[in-house]
């Protein structure tokens, strides 16, 4: 594995590349040409300059997160072939640079949906939450403004003001999108891109839907083992896989996340590390410490999974808690990141160590 952290940007990211390249525990940074509209064609030289910014600090361009999929290719809309087109045409330029991992999603309207994105913990430091009962109480043409205060003058991805600005169009498109058709969707997209993906061996890795269900109503698919090993099936490549996290899959406590990856050996292209705790009842939980004592994963036993399936890509910590009065982006703050990056190095470590000894 690599160990990589996600940065937006010099112009949209609170955290610098020397920051995290000091951090020791990362080598490697997951990035995306932020600001461009899903299906906008990424060019050679953009994504030659992103890969030379970041590999001048000295750190590798280890993945993309996100090139986002357009309304149109999930609704299955008339304009769904000139995106896919435009869709192939960045992979192919991301492939001649020698960028080989490609994250994306499938979520219709709202990308991970939170209820609050700074409630406060005992101990002063805040974190992201989520509650059903307050979402159940939410128009969704108000979500955004509903979070939107806590966002600490950032932009954050799939919540972008121009976007949150359409909501009303957006639920409208979506109206005929049952998750039946949005796995329809999904495999015309998939079928169109693999041939791309075997030239330039590209892993497409899908996020999961954050959190596990639907919301407002609204199809997700990508939640449960059933539902992956249907999508890895309708289009039964190598190269169409997975972004295991942890944090999304784990909302519900029906999935279990160890027994999950090991059920996914081979098509785990990218993996997210993180804890979260869940409060009382279902469909309730707030995000932690990574640490296996402050949240409600085992997270020994999530990295001894990715280690017994070999898994060999990037992982990264996900949302962190904001502390030490950092101001950034909800979950992608510098210091609790790093100490992610820094617990799940030492997991992996011990459990490499345990192995190499019973040889
Ligand atoms: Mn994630």
């Amino acid at each position: 594995m690599q160990m990589t952290m996600r940065w937006y940007g010099s112009k949209h990211d609170t955290v610098t590349l020397r920051q995290i390249r000091q951090t020791c525990y990362a080598t490697g940074v997951i990035s995306t040409l932020y600001g461009k509209m899903p299906g906008e064609l990424w060019t050679p030289q953009e994504i030659n300059a992103l890969k030379a910014e970041i590999e001048a600090e000295g750190l590798t361009l280890s993945g993309i997160e996100s090139v986002n999929v357009s309304d149109a290719i999930k609704t299955g809309g008339a304009a769904r072939d000139k995106d896919i087109d435009a869709y192939i045409k960045t992979l192919e330029n991301l492939g001649k640079a020698d960028v080989r991992l490609v994250c994306y999603n499938f979520m219709p309207v709202f990308d991970w949906t939170r209820t609050e994105l700074a409630r406060v913990r005992a101990d002063g430091s805040t974190v992201l939450a989520y509650s059903q009962a307050a979402v159940d109480k939410i128009d969704p043409a108000n979500m955004f403004e509903s979070i939107s205060g806590d966002m600490n003058g950032t932009v954050m991805p799939g919540w972008e003001p121009e976007r949150m600005a359409k909501i009303k169009d957006l639920f409208e498109m979506y109206k005929d999108t049952d998750a039946e058709a949005l796995f329809a969707n999904l495999k015309y997209f998939l079928d169109a891109i693999m041939p791309v993906c075997d030239k330039y061996d590209i892993n497409m890795a899908i996020h999961p839907d954050d959190p596990a269900w639907s919301v407002f109503g609204l199809p997700r698919i990508i939640t449960n083992m059933e539902n992956i090993r249907r999508m890895m099936k309708m289009t039964d490549n190598p190269h169409n896989g997975v972004t295991f996290c942890a944090g999304s899959y784990g909302t519900n406590p029906d999935n279990d996340l160890p027994a999950m990856i090991r059920a996914l050996k081979g098509r785990i292209h990218f993996a997210h590390v993180r804890n979260l705790k869940f409060n009382d009842g279902r469909n309730d939980f707030q995000e932690s410490a990574h640490l296996s004592c402050d949240g409600s994963f085992d997270m020994y036993e999530i990295v001894k999974a990715l280690y017994d399936i070999g898994f060999d890509g990037p992982i990264r910590p996900d949302h962190g808690r904001m502390i030490w009065g950092e101001k950034a982006m909800p979950g992608y703050g510098l210091y609790d990141r790093a100490l992610g990056a820094a617990y799940i190095r030492g997991l992996w470590e011990a459990v490499e160590k345990q192995h190499a000894r019973k040889q």
